[in-house]
């Protein structure tokens, strides 16, 4: 028997002397979170409609293979968010907001998690393209668990604010949700969302480098 590595660099798989020609079916293991979260969807509510009717469960994760299974089948805020003209409908649904929470906490005030909890939020005209790699760039950081080194962050949300009416602003919030109302930890989480959100974002001629700056209050 012998061992080769996977195409990606990856773990070491076992291969045991196949004839020339064959097709190895190799199982690798996918690589675990430290813990599962679940991806929510938030559609526009009719005047007058309950905010809990405006939630919506879209799948659940507990691998980084899941959740780029999900990812890449979930539209981008880019592609629904309102983008001065309108706001694009996914199967007769028009959402407003995205909300990534751990397992088990429902990305409401109301969820003991958040109830004395505090967000931190930042309210920006950003381009598209900005939007996409800040909220993408968000997730990662959060279920990787790059931005928090204990268990203070319940999840994020992205929301669309824009007026939705032709010719409007667009505008948009990111909200990095903790389960403690304590500003210090909020400060250094703010540090390293600030770091992990920018990741990837080139400079171009012309475009200078979007600073996200936050705001902290409690729920
Ligand atoms: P928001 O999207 O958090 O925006 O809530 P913000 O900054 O509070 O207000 P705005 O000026 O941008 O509109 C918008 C509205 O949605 C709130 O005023 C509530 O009516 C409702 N809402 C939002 N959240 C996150 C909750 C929630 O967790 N629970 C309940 N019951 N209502 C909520």
């Amino acid at each position: 028997m012998s061992t080769e590595q996977t195409a990606d660099g990856g773990d070491e798989i076992a291969v045991e002397n196949p004839p020339p020609g064959t097709v190895v079916q190799v199982e690798v293991p996918e690589h675990p979170l430290c813990q599962p979260w679940v991806l929510w969807e938030h559609k526009q509510l009719e005047k007058a409609e309950d905010w809990s009717n405006s939630i919506r469960k879209v799948c659940e994760f507990s691998t980084v293979e899941e959740f780029w299974k999900y990812w890449s089948f979930i539209p981008k805020p880019s592609e629904i968010f309102f983008d001065g003209q309108s706001r694009k409908e996914v199967e007769g649904r028009t959402i407003e907001a995205f909300s990534l929470f751990k397992k088990g906490i429902r990305p409401e005030w109301e969820d003991p998690a958040n109830k004395s909890g505090s967000e931190l939020s930042c309210r920006k005209m950003l381009p598209v393209d900005i939007l996409d790699l800040y909220w993408e760039n968000m997730a990662c950081g959060l279920i990787g668990e790059t931005v928090d080194d204990g268990d203070e962050i319940c999840g994020c949300r992205v929301v669309d604010k824009g007026k939705a009416r032709p010719g409007a602003k667009t505008l948009f919030k990111i909200e990095l949700w903790m389960r403690h109302d304590n500003i210090q930890i909020a400060e250094r989480l703010k540090g390293r969302l600030c770091e992990c959100l920018s990741d990837g974002e080139g400079h171009s001629k012309g475009r200078s480098r979007h600073i996200p700056d936050f705001e902290y209050k409690k729920h």
